[in-house]
């Protein structure tokens, strides 16, 4: 599948989306959800790709939500298709068994922070905006908004941002919680692409019980989550990369971790 609104590429094995609507400001439509669910499902058959960064094309966006223009007709049917499809996009970015960064370079409003929230951790640009605005147009968010923004700042703050509709700035997304780190808008990508690498180097197998175990146990009691901990501790001694990295330390070398359960 060739794509017209996401540019998929893959530089030192780190697959990087880039929203690509910057006349419109990343919106996402129709074709982008497809796009991604597509790119999604290579890089979970690759596996060589060790981290994804997802960005948006321009200067000005991250993504600046779902498409209003698109919207504006919606039928309830196609709205409730539509903010399924969103949903099930972002539970598939979610479960990928990869690191996932967003790296926010502009507006994350609607849609565009909810894609980001689904992420395993952002970072942005100092003069990125985030909000939940879709109260301004008299709708609600549909892509997860109100259960992840509320499972990550806390219920008043999240009814806050998505009731009133404000923006608010990088540094204070990243007070909240919202964003890992802020930089300059120049040192981004850079300081993103250095994460991602680190993250490439370390070992797959354990990335992924990291990520599925924090992401499963979240919601639940803290003794099933030590449960679910105990089973990705045991799924970690079973794999080639405990070895090499264990190994390595008591050599006195570098790990070379390659990603293998056996
Ligand atoms: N959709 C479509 N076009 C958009 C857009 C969007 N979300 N955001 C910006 N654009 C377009 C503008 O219309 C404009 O197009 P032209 O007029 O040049 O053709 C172009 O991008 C540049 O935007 P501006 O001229 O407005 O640029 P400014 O710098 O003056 O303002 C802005 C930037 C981000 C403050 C402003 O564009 C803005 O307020 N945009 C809308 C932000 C917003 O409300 N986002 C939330 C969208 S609602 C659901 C599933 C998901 C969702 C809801 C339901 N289910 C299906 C149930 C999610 C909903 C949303 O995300």
């Amino acid at each position: 599948m060739s794509y017209e609104t996401i540019i998929y590429e893959v530089k030192e094995n780190i697959a990087i989306i880039r929203f690509n609507r910057p006349k419109a400001l990343n919106a996402i439509n129709g074709t982008v959800v497809a796009e991604m669910k597509d790119a999604l499902e290579k890089i979970a058959a690759d596996k060589s790709i060790r981290a994804l960064i997802l960005t948006g094309e321009g200067d000005k966006a991250f993504v600046a939500g779902a498409d209003i223009a698109i919207m504006k007709d919606f039928t309830p049917l196609q709205g409730k298709v539509f903010s399924e499809q969103g949903h099930e996009l972002l539970f598939q970015l979610e479960a990928l068994p990869i690191p996932v960064i967003a790296c926010i370079n502009g507006f994350a409003l609607g849609g565009g922070l909810e894609t980001a929230m689904a992420c395993d951790f952002a970072y942005a640009a100092d003069s990125a905006q985030f909000g939940q605005p879709e109260i301004n147009l008299g709708i609600m968010p549909g892509f997860g908004g109100t259960q992840r923004l509320s499972r990550l700042i806390g219920k008043s703050m999240a009814k806050e941002l998505c009731m009133t509709g404000v923006m608010i700035s990088a540094r204070e997304a990243k007070d909240m919680g919202i964003v890992n780190k802020v930089f300059p808008k120049e040192a981004l990508w850079e300081e993103t692409m250095k994460v991602a690498k680190l993250l490439a180097s370390k070992g797959k197998v354990s990335l992924r019980a990291v990520k599925d175990t924090i992401n499963r146990g979240y919601d639940q009691d803290l003794r099933t989550g030590c449960y679910m901990e105990s089973d990705g501790f045991a799924m970690c001694m079973a794999s080639e990369d405990a070895r090499e990295g264990m190994g390595a330390f008591l050599e006195k070398r570098r790990p070379d971790f390659k990603g293998e359960l056996t």
